[in-house]
Formats: C-alpha cells, structure tokens, sequence
C-alpha cells in the first residue's frame, strides 16, 4: 500500500489486469505502452474505482522514451518500488519461413524491452535500496516448442537475465527480482501470429483447456510482491491446471 509502480505491457491482458489488480491493494501504477487510448481507459476505470494510476506512452524498444517514462512517474509519485517488465509479443512461426523481420521485433520488444525498463529503473532502486523487480519470461523460457523458436530465446534470456540480476541486486541493494513463468494465459498474444497454420492451432489449444485467466497472474504477482523482505519468489511459474506441457 502507497507504493509505486511501472508496468509496461498495461494496455492489454496481462500488464492490464496486473495493474488493476495493484491499484486495487493500494499502489500507484505507472501505466506503459503504445496504445495511448487503451491507457487513458485504464487509468479512468482505476480511478473510478478509488485507485491512483497515470498513463505512460512509451515504446519499450526506445530506451530514450523509456528513461523519460520512468523519469515522468518519479516526478509525479517521487519514487518506483516496483518494475513489471512484461512487455512481449509472440508471432510463431517455423525457422524455416525466415521471417526475419518478426524475429528482430521479438527480440527487440522481449528482450532489449526488458533490458532498457531494467536499466531506466534500476539507478533508481539501488538509490532507495530497496524495490522489486518482476519480469515476465514464461514457460517458453524453460522448454522449447516448434514455431516458437525465437520466442523460447528471448524467454529464455528474460529467465537467464533475471536470475543473475537477482544474484546481483539482492545482497548489495536489498532488492527483489522475480522472474515470472505464465502457462497459456487468455490475452491478445495470439493476434499477433501471422503464420495462419500456427495461429489455428494456437487459437485451438482454447478447445482444449482452460487458460488461465490475466486476473490470476495478477494475483501471483501480488503474492510474490506481498511477500516478506527477506523472501524472494525468484521464479513464479503459474500453470493451467490441464495444461499437459
Ligand atoms: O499479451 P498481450 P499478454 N512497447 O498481447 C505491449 C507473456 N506471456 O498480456 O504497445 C511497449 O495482451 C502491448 O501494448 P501496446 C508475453 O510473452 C504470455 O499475454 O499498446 N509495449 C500490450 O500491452 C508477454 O511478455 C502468455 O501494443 C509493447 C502487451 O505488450 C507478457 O506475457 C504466456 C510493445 C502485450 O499484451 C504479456 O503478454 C506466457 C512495445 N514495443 C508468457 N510491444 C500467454 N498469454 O499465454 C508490445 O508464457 N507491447
């Protein structure tokens, strides 16, 4: 309660309902992504609710606009105690197809995104000394599956690089680092599958189980931030009861 913090990827599905469910135990959240709109939404239903939020346009690939992000929720809140860096996106496709473009996006939004949201912050943290760091990689950072390639390697460097900030930050600067592991989650992730063989087989998994809803990694947030000082959940991996991989 009356803490602050950044989460990028607020204007959909995961980072959106993580940031609701944050206003909701009383933390002022610093909304941030490139849908201004999907923001502003936000941010109004947030405060109709009695919560403190404020919109953060900004480009996660762009460590420019990321630096005047987090220096715009400082100003406003006068400090960040936490960091979701959840920005991501997941166009599957075989190796094959060579969609190199896609690639270089992937790696530029889920991997240089969470390394520019960690370096405009963390000067921040270790000047507090204190602060909690949650980044969102998956359970494509620890298994591999076909058309997901160079997805898996860039959730695979989140989880790599989140573990080693934990060992870097936690001794020295008294802050937490959480590196999150989502099974199937209800979002708009799958919208940005170009591939349409992949994109049905994905939107069939749906048939199959029940995802888990954003709310519910929210709410594993939440638990791992609430917990005590000296604990730190390093890796919270959250799983579909039926999902069999
Ligand atoms: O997906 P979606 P999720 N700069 O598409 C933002 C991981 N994950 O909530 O900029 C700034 O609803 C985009 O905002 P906008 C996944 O890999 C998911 O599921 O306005 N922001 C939107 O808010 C990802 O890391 C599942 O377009 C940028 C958000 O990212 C995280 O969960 C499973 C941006 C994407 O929201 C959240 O994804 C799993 C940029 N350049 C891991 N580009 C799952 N859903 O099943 C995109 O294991 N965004």
């Amino acid at each position: 309660k009356g803490k602050v913090a950044l989460v990028t990827g607020a204007s959909s599905g995961i980072g959106a309902a993580t940031a609701k469910k944050l206003a909701e135990a009383g933390v002022k959240v610093g909304l941030a992504a490139r849908r201004v709109d999907r923001l502003d939404a936000l941010v109004d239903e947030i405060r109709a609710a009695g919560g403190d939020a404020m919109a953060i346009p900004m480009d996660v690939t762009d460590l420019d606009a990321v630096r005047r992000g987090v220096a715009a929720l400082a100003d406003r809140y006068g400090r960040i105690d936490i960091v979701f860096a959840n920005a991501g996106l997941m166009p599957a496709s075989d190796i094959a197809s060579l969609k190199v473009d896609e690639w270089h996006r992937m790696v530029d939004v889920n991997v240089k995104g969470v390394l520019n949201t960690v370096a405009a912050t963390l000067p921040l943290l270790q000047e507090q000394k204190s602060g909690h760091i949650v980044t969102t990689s998956s359970i494509a950072g620890r298994k591999t599956f076909a058309g997901l390639g160079v997805y898996c390697a860039t959730k695979h460097a989140v989880a790599a690089f989140s573990d080693t900030l934990r060992m870097e930050v936690g001794k020295q600067y008294g802050i937490r680092v959480t590196c999150l592991q989502p099974g199937a989650v209800e979002s708009e992730l799958f919208e940005h599958v170009s591939d349409a063989g992949y994109r049905e087989q994905m939107e069939g998994l749906k048939e199959q189980m029940t995802f888990l809803k954003a709310q519910d990694i929210g709410d594993a947030v939440v638990y791992a931030l609430q917990a005590p000082a000296h604990v730190d959940l390093a890796e919270v991996f959250v799983m579909p009861t039926e999902q069999p991989w």
